[in-house]
């Protein structure tokens, strides 16, 4: 069941039953668990957007706070001096919708105003009590992921006694915040949160069940990109070479009906998606 269209900002929607989008990842952040301090400056952002773009993607995602186990905190003030000057670039110069990857309020109320029309909050609007209401009083799309305790404790919190059942009481949770402060459902991505809590097999159990969480009724959006669970699935040390892997399960998922896909190799997963639609008939 897709609830869409959502407004992604512009002119693009995430359009009821058409295509699953392909986010590609922007992380300005020196500590990033597979690619921390690729783009040390604006320049090489726009250009690593711009290569993102010419691959796929359809939107990007722009990110200044590592949210790996263990990543050290970062300040609001040094957040913001790494994604502000991006998104101010990248929106003259890259025709897709950007995304904020934040859990803190003034970081989104800066990130709006230079650009960004989606909020991708991995703590579910659980973090900064003042974030839901900075998103009310906008426009934009919200992703609202699931997770517990953060980046230092996540790791000790993956206890559930049916992770399934657990994960989407706490995204019912997150809907509940969200349309308590008075933003509209229709603007709503749900998100699992792979690895956020999870260990590998609870990974692997809510990929399996991913229609379980389609019962909330909201579009979904999935980020397994490079991380652990398929680095211990295939053997592959370094998550730089875990893009093939990625690839494969964002095919399977776009075959699931997932609406979006957040990934830091563009390229192979849009092939994979497109091969494996045309191998299923999928596509003309
Ligand atoms: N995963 C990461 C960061 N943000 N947002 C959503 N909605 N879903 C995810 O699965 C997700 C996310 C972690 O990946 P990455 O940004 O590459 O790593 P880091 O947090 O180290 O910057």
């Amino acid at each position: 069941m897709r609830r869409c269209p959502v407004p992604l900002g512009g002119q693009k929607v995430l359009e009821a039953g058409g295509p699953t989008l392909i986010a590609g990842v922007l992380n300005v952040t020196p500590d990033s668990f597979s690619d921390g301090g690729a783009l040390p400056n604006v320049e090489a952002a726009v250009a690593q957007a711009r290569r993102l773009v010419a691959e796929g993607a359809d939107w990007l995602d722009i990110g200044g706070e590592s949210t790996r186990p263990n990543a050290a905190p970062v300040t609001v003030e040094e957040e913001l001096r790494r994604v502000i000057p991006v998104l101010r670039a990248l929106r003259e110069r890259v025709g897709v919708p950007l995304s904020i990857d934040t859990r803190r309020a003034p970081v989104f109320v800066e990130a709006a105003a230079a650009g960004a029309s989606i909020l991708n909050d991995v703590s579910g609007l659980r973090d900064d009590p003042a974030l839901a209401p900075a998103a009310a009083a906008t426009d934009v799309a919200v992703v609202l992921m699931h997770s517990r305790g953060d980046p230092r404790t996540m790791d000790q919190l993956a206890r559930y006694d049916d992770v399934v059942a657990e994960v989407q009481e706490g995204l019912a949770a997150a809907v509940a915040r969200a349309e308590g402060v008075g933003i509209a459902r229709d603007r709503l991505l749900l998100d699992p949160g792979l690895g956020f809590a999870k260990t590998s097999e609870q990974n692997w159990c809510l990929l399996r069940s991913l229609g379980r969480l389609r019962s909330l009724g909201l579009p979904l959006f999935v980020g397994p990109s490079r991380k652990r669970f398929l680095g211990a699935l295939t053997g592959r040390e370094a998550p730089t070479e875990r893009d093939t892997a990625t690839a494969a399960l964002c095919a399977h998922l776009a075959l699931e009906g997932v609406e979006v896909v957040r990934v830091h190799a563009v390229a192979p997963t849009r092939d994979a998606i497109l091969v494996l639609e045309a191998a299923r008939g999928g596509v003309a």
